[in-house]
């Protein structure tokens, strides 16, 4: 277990999992139950203000050496806002929910981390994996954990070819059937953004524009198309979320959107260049599936000359903050 970066502090909240047993087959005490680091066990338990993040924008959405400063930022900012950061991985098939910083270092470093969304959570644990998960893994983990929000980038969507590819990415699906608040600047133009939006409203997941009407496009502060509920503040967003759970309809995420100011947007004609590249290279190389997203992502960060890192950090570490602050407003409201 020291090779999975798994600290001492480490612990199971309820089960004990016998060292050396991961990733062996089922022998009657093994098990795959969630550990939790000690800080956010502390915080959950005492019912103070936890904010998830993901851990495959760490392994497979940013490049390296900048994914694992990146990576400590966004706890730094989430803690900044008064709230306890819990990032999600797995670490030698085990969930870990509050990774410590030397298993944030092996998902940034190590070159065998599985993209993990929901059903990979299962084969992965019982072949003893590595793995990072995806906002839908996250999601699903979280509110498993009993964690209310969730600080990302860019979500998943569905993609441009989907018409002939049928490739939609997990995320909707399972915010469609997790509660849990998402704060996300929107997706990425790599996607079908219209398409997307109309798949939100389908699958029944609530949109809020955080102070805009306008659905964000990640790199760019404007999409180009609406969104229906505008909110102004955490304590509002807050209010929200404690609306839904007193109505007691509360199955599946609100998403809130924070879009970058436009001033700090990326330079739309290098935007649409890059992107028309991207997609164009894709094609020609065949990536499907999974690796899909990782392939369109690190061709945007290799060929914007650092812009869309120093924009996609920006926008990381704005929805922390944003996160941090919903967390907090959610806990003082009770
Ligand atoms: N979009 C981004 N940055 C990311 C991702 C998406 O702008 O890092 C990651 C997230 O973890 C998201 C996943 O959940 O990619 C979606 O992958 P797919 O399209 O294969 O579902
Ligand atoms: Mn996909």
């Amino acid at each position: 277990l020291a090779d999975a970066g798994l600290a001492a502090s480490r612990r199971t909240l309820r089960a004990v999992l016998r060292p050396g047993a991961v990733g062996a087959p089922y022998r009657g005490r093994v098990t795959y139950e969630i550990s939790y680091g000690d800080e956010v066990a502390d915080a959950l338990r005492a019912g103070r203000p936890v904010v998830a993040l993901e851990s495959t924008i760490i392994s497979h959405g940013l490049p390296r050496p900048d994914n694992l400063r990146v990576a400590r930022q966004i706890e730094q900012q989430v803690r900044a806002g008064g709230a306890v950061p819990a990032t999600i991985g797995m670490l030698a098939g085990r969930i870990v929910v509050g990774l410590d910083d030397a298993g944030v270092t092996e998902l940034a470093e190590r070159n065998d981390v599985a993209k993990l969304s929901v059903r990979d959570l299962a084969p992965a644990a019982a072949a003893g994996a590595h793995g990072a998960t995806t906002v839908a893994a996250t999601s699903a983990i979280a509110e498993a954990a009993g964690i209310g929000v969730f600080a990302t980038g860019g979500l998943g969507g569905v993609h441009r070819q989907a018409r002939d590819t049928w490739d939609e990415s997990a995320d909707l699906a399972a915010l469609s059937r997790t509660s849990i608040c998402v704060v996300s600047a929107g997706v990425k133009s790599i996607l079908d953004v219209p398409a997307t939006l109309e798949r939100l409203e389908t699958l029944g997941v609530t949109v809020l524009g955080y102070r805009t009407t306008r659905f964000p496009g990640f790199y760019l502060s404007d999409s180009g198309h609406p969104v229906d509920w505008r909110v102004d503040s955490a304590e509002q967003i807050a209010a929200v979320l404690a609306a839904r759970r007193q109505q007691g309809v509360h199955r599946g995420a609100v998403l809130v959107t924070n879009p970058l100011p436009t001033d700090e947007q990326i330079d739309p004609e290098l935007h649409d260049r890059v992107l028309h590249e991207a997609l164009e290279r894709l094609d020609a190389a065949g990536v499907t599936g999974h690796d899909v997203t990782p392939y369109l992502l690190s061709y945007l960060h290799e060929h914007t000359g650092g812009e869309s890192l120093a924009v996609n950090v920006r926008i990381i570490l704005r929805n922390a903050e944003l996160a941090a602050a919903i967390a907090v407003a959610s806990a003082d409201a009770g």
